[in-house]
């Protein structure tokens, strides 16, 4: 936690100035920010006092917002690609130039077809203008291919909407009063800091917190108890705590006659998973979970609120929307959803009444493109999708991609596929971006866009009820334009008349939530809270279609799949008789934000290097020592990477933390050389924490 914010060393002279802002990354906490101006330079970012949700403090990553925005390498004009696609040789052109180049690409694909073109983007920024309006505009007017936009939380969302109705539930601050918190699946010190804080109060007034992650993360060896199963077996132990519950009468029975559906099936599933079960396929012991299950169970008979913090860790395995199903069973069979500190949170943001038809214009397809219906390509398998050639079931072949957003050649799976698809001669790639990135590197153009201090925003949060503002606090750098900007006169150039293609930043903001926010409060104070029901279920009401918490989904059972959640292995599960021996996770580093930040010097300075963490009885057979490079291999590719022999890491698991550039690497790979392109069981996401790898002393010079 960083109370003192790095200061931007350019002179600055002239008059100072606060600008209140939000951060605009990928985690849960969307903070309210301060910026200080002075002469028009942005010398330190800070977090909004005034803002409770924020409470002054910012991460280590985000106070370095200055340091990222001033970085020497910040792209700072369009370039265009003069040799072979990856050399990295560019050469600066003019917005004119490289518009009107693109724009002509573009309209010669899609006179062929418009489905050739597919969009490629997800939450570098989460801001609702920079990654959700005019670029989708100007895609609908297109007809380009859609994107499934699955690469983060798709199974654990799709299993929240099956079972809760949406992405809705507890309000994080009220965690500061629960008496028994299950941090599951996620590393709240590093991803979710402001929770933290609520977490730390409770323990303080004596509640008891328990972390459920292969991993002892920095957020495991805080709490009191920490359960290390193996990865993809989650299902599995909240099964057996749901049968213990059941064979205890740890029940609510009012709760559950009233507000939920399909008790009697899940209750007969539920007793085929006694402890002794779970426990061998988890990989923990027995009395772990009857521990657990008595702690949750006496919550109920105590009258304690009980509350539990699901993270999206969990669900990146084949069972991961069945393993967060059956999680957000729980909190209805003890009735915790009475207390407003007692329930499940896992994403607020199906909270936020975001007016998406008016942002994104979905209409604008069919008024142009009447009859059609583009095809939808699943941004998780990217790398298959750029090998795939026209068919029938296909479509036509992806002869352009535009970029923005997002990193896919180094966050997306199996990369070495990734990157074939990238180094395709025949596809046209424009990347919009701050930086040099692993996909910039394979653009035909790039275009340099503002960071969040350059350019408006308003923005929604997937870990609190409040919406922020965000108000430029400086001039663009060089000639970056924001992502509106370059849609706004990419459109122009392609011929697109509609009027709102002329919307400016600022009736975009004003559109984001229509009347449901007073706009005017907004821009005075910087953030407004929602009017979300402090216990939203005590008395039922989910939006569901039946209203009741669905332990039975009628939808899924209709899709031919389970009506009930369960557990469903991994597709790549250890055994002794496998060539990978050892399952591999790949969460986030502390310091970085997915694979943004990893060029910033002060916190790739705290991170090091890239390394794999190993437990001893791992590392020793295999005569691999702390600093030891080794090779980490599969049946998809081997990464080079120095061993970290360490008490993080569970026998039997390997933590590869990500997500480095790939030419950060020793040898230019990062650890999405090995995850794969399979999908999960709800959703249709990927599965990086599903992966089976060997691990080897690397040759010395490797
Ligand atoms: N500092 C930092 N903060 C971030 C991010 C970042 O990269 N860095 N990423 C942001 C993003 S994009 C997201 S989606 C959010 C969400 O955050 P998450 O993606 O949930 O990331 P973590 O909090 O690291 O939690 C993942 C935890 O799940 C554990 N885990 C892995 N496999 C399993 C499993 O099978 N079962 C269980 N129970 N646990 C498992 C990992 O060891 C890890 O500690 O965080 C955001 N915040
Ligand atoms: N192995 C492994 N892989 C993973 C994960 C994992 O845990 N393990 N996590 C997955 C998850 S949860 C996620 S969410 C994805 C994240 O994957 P991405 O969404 O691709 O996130 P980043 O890697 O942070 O890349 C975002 C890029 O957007 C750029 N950007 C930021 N703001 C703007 C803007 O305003 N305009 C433009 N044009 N560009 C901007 C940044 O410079 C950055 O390069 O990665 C996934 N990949
Ligand atoms: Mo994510």
């Amino acid at each position: 936690m960083t109370r003192q914010p790095t200061t931007h060393s350019t002179a600055a002279t002239g008059p100072t100035s606060h600008i209140r802002g939000a951060c605009p990354h990928d985690c849960p906490d969307t903070c309210a920010l301060v910026t200080t101006v002075e002469g028009g330079v942005a010398t330190k970012v800070q977090g909004n006092p005034d803002h409770p949700q924020t409470g002054g403090v910012l991460c280590a990553k985000v106070s370095r917002y200055p340091e990222r925005t001033y970085h020497p390498e910040r792209l700072l004009t369009p370039l265009k690609r003069v040799g072979p696609k990856g050399a990295r040789q560019f050469e600066p052109v003019s917005w004119d130039a490289a518009l009107t180049d693109i724009a002509a690409r573009l309209t010669s694909i899609a006179a062929r077809n418009p489905e050739a073109v597919l969009p490629y983007s997800y939450a570098g920024t989460m801001g609702l203008l920079q990654g959700e309006s005019m670029d989708r505009r100007f895609f609908n007017r297109l007809g380009a291919s859609q994107l499934d936009r699955t690469i983060c939380s798709a199974a654990g969302g799709e299993g929240f909407v099956q079972t809760l109705g949406g992405k809705v539930g507890m309000k994080v601050e009220f965690f500061a009063e629960s008496k028994l918190i299950i941090i599951w699946g996620s590393n709240s010190i590093g991803s979710n800091l402001h929770f933290w804080r609520h977490a730390q109060q409770a323990k303080r007034d004596g509640a008891r917190l328990v972390c459920i992650d292969p991993r002892k993360s920095e957020t495991a060896e805080k709490c009191h108890e920490h359960i290390a199963l193996l990865p993809g077996t989650d299902a599995a132990l909240a099964l057996a705590l749901m049968h213990e519950l059941i064979t205890h009468d740890w029940l609510d029975h009012a709760y559950i006659a009233q507000h939920t559906l399909g008790w009697a099936e899940l209750k007969a599933r539920a007793l085929q998973w006694p402890p002794e079960r779970a426990a061998s396929i988890c990989g923990v012991p027995v009395a772990q979970i009857k521990l657990l299950a008595h702690d949750y169970g006496q919550c109920l008979v105590t009258g304690q609120p009980a509350a539990i913090r699901l993270n999206y860790g969990m669900q990146r395995v084949r069972g991961g929307g069945n393993a967060a199903r059956a999680v957000a069973c729980l909190p209805a069979l003890i009735g915790a959803w009475r207390h407003r500190a007692g329930g499940v949170l896992l994403s607020s943001s199906g909270m936020f009444p975001v007016d998406k038809h008016a942002l994104q214009r979905p209409d604008l397809l069919a008024l142009h493109h009447p009859g059609k219906s583009p095809r939808t390509i699943n941004m998780s398998t990217i790398g298959n999708d750029l090998a795939a050639d026209s068919s029938a079931s296909f479509g036509p072949k992806i002869e352009a991609l535009v970029v923005y957003n997002s990193n896919p050649v180094a966050v997306a799976p199996e990369s070495g596929r990734v990157v074939q698809g990238f180094a395709r001669e025949d596809l046209f790639t424009v990347v919009l971006e701050h930086f040099q990135t692993d996909t910039a590197d394979y653009a035909d153009y790039i275009l340099p866009a503002t960071t969040q201090l350059e350019h408006w925003d308003v923005h929604l949060s997937y870990g609190h009820t409040d919406v922020l503002l965000n108000r430029p606090a400086i001039a663009p750098q060089g000639e970056a334009k924001p992502n509106t900007q370059i849609f706004r006169e990419l459109a122009a150039r392609m011929g697109f008349r509609d009027a709102c293609f002329s919307d400016s930043d600022e009736t975009l903001c004003r559109a984001v939530y229509g009347s449901a926010v007073d706009f005017n409060g907004l821009l005075d104070k910087g953030f407004a809270t929602l009017a979300w029901p402090d216990a939203p279920f005590a008395g039922g009401g989910f939006p569901t279609p039946s209203g009741k918490c669905e332990f039975f989904s009628a939808r899924l059972a209709a899709q031919g799949l389970d009506g009930l959640p369960d557990h469903v292995p991994n597709f790549e599960v250890p055994g002794a008789s496998s060539d990978y021996p050892l399952a591999m996770i790949s969460p986030p580093a502390r310091n970085f934000l997915n694979s943004t930040f990893v060029n910033v010097k002060s916190l790739r300075d705290i991170e090091s290097e890239p390394v794999l963490e190993m437990h001893a009885d791992d590392a020793a057979p295999r005569g691999i020592t702390t600093g030891a490079v080794v090779r980490v291999f599969n049946q998809r590719g081997t990464y080079l990477v120095k061993a970290e022999v360490s008490g993080r890491a569970r026998p039997g698991v390997v933590n590869g933390l990500g997500i480095w550039w790939r030419k950060s690497g020793l040898g230019g790979t990062n650890v999405n050389q090995l995850t794969s392109q399979h999908l999960t069981d709800l959703g249709r996401g990927p599965v990086f924490y599903d992966c089976l790898v060997e691990v080897c002393l690397a040759p010395a010079g490797a």
